[in-house]
């Protein structure tokens, strides 16, 4: 067990102090306050943010800046990551650019956990991508609409390598974790259901946990495992010999995610991430993709980048889904950002991640996107 500065009782206290004072239950009590049978949604806005977003000239993305590979702010002030390729792949299909530019055609606007869905209420951003699970509350009573998950992930706990054997071993521990997250909920419902005792230390952000952690003021630290994973290499330069337990805590499917009651809107965001997860089943990507477009490999590449190859097409007339934007906005989108698997080795493949789940479903993984036809 790890050393508490302050001892267990301490610890305790302040995990109190802190639960007391945030709002720990973040999203979901803001759902519950909801009179009954009503949601927390804004009403319907009288355009698709699609045109709104069109006549701006820039996307607005709400997204995380302190996660390694997924949304991190460099020493260059750079934000960074895989979702924020993904924010830059919207950008791309609906302004028709391969190479979409910060502060031109996109906007990154940096949102805690706690704060996220009622900023993506309030319009401060027109599209939530960054590390977000898809829960059925959030769907229904935070009135969000989530696209096709861009990352399958789970719950994960780390834990200085000497101190805990096994998950089991906690018993009793101090937690650090997240407020406002799935990552709060599920652990004390995973700790309970294995008669397990646990202290939360319940704080806003990854920087004041790892003071926290650094401090002794939690043995360990609970968040989703592509996180902690990234996070790992920089706290072990301070505090040597982390272990992230292979136990999985629960499934936590992170999605692009927009208000409800938008379908237009909500299907550009939805068909850009199916598109670039079908791009890489099809073996199109940001190398070949030009390639491609003078001559693809078979009907169903055709169709995935909006060019006409059947009999019959050669007035000129590829396959358009109909979304409302240039049917072939997946030809920018991939020469953007390329498709799913680009994405990933730009990203994350340096710091470690392996494909596992997330890889694609002919591949023996389940990521599977839907046919473009
Ligand atoms: N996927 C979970 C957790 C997302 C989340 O916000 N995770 C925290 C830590 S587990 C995070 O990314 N924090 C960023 C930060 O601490 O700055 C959810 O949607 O609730």
């Amino acid at each position: 067990m790890g050393t508490h500065r302050f001892g267990r009782i301490g610890a305790l206290l302040l995990g109190v102090v802190l639960l007391t004072a945030a709002c720990t239950r973040g999203d979901d009590d803001e759902a519950e306050q909801q009179p009954t049978g009503q949601t927390a949604q804004e009403p319907a806005p009288a355009e698709s943010l699609l045109q709104t977003v069109i006549d701006r000239g820039t996307l607005r993305c709400g997204v995380n800046n302190t996660v390694p590979g997924f949304g991190f702010e460099t020493a260059e002030g750079q934000i960074e990551g895989f979702d924020i390729d993904f924010c830059k792949a919207i950008a791309a299909a609906v302004f028709a650019t391969d190479s979409p530019e910060e502060g031109t055609h996109y906007e990154l606007i940096p949102v805690d956990a706690d704060a996220r869905f009622n900023a993506l209420r309030a319009g401060e951003f027109d599209v939530l991508v960054r590390n977000t699970t898809w829960t059925s509350s959030r769907d229904g009573a935070e009135g969000v609409s989530f696209a096709h998950p861009n990352f399958y992930d789970g719950q994960a706990i780390l834990a200085p390598e000497n101190d805990f054997g096994s998950l089991e071993e906690l018993d009793g521990a101090s937690i650090c974790v997240t407020t406002g997250t799935t990552t709060e909920l599920n652990l004390a419902d995973y700790f309970a259901s294995r008669d397990l005792t646990f202290e939360p230390v319940v704080l806003e952000d990854y920087e004041v946990i790892f003071e926290a952690f650094r401090q002794n003021r939690c043995d360990a630290v609970t968040g989703d495992r592509s996180a902690l994973q990234g996070l790992l290499p920089l706290w072990e330069e301070d505090v040597p010999n982390l272990t992230i337990f292979d136990d999985v805590i629960s499934k936590e499917p992170l999605a692009p995610g927009v208000l409800d009651g938008d379908d237009e809107w909500f299907d550009v965001v939805n068909m850009v991430v199916n598109g670039i997860i079908l791009a890489e089943e099809l073996g199109v990507s940001q190398d070949n993709v030009d390639q491609e477009i003078q001559s693809p490999s078979d009907p169903f590449v055709g169709a995935l980048l909006g060019v006409p190859v059947q009999e019959g097409e050669e007035l000129g007339l590829g396959f358009d889904p109909g979304i409302g934007i240039d049917p072939t906005f997946m030809q920018f989108v991939l020469g953007a950002v390329g498709n799913y698997a680009d994405i990933w080795e730009l990203h994350l493949t340096p710091l470690g991640h392996e494909r596992g789940i997330n890889a694609l479903w002919t591949d023996g993984g389940i990521q599977y996107a839907i046919p473009f036809r």
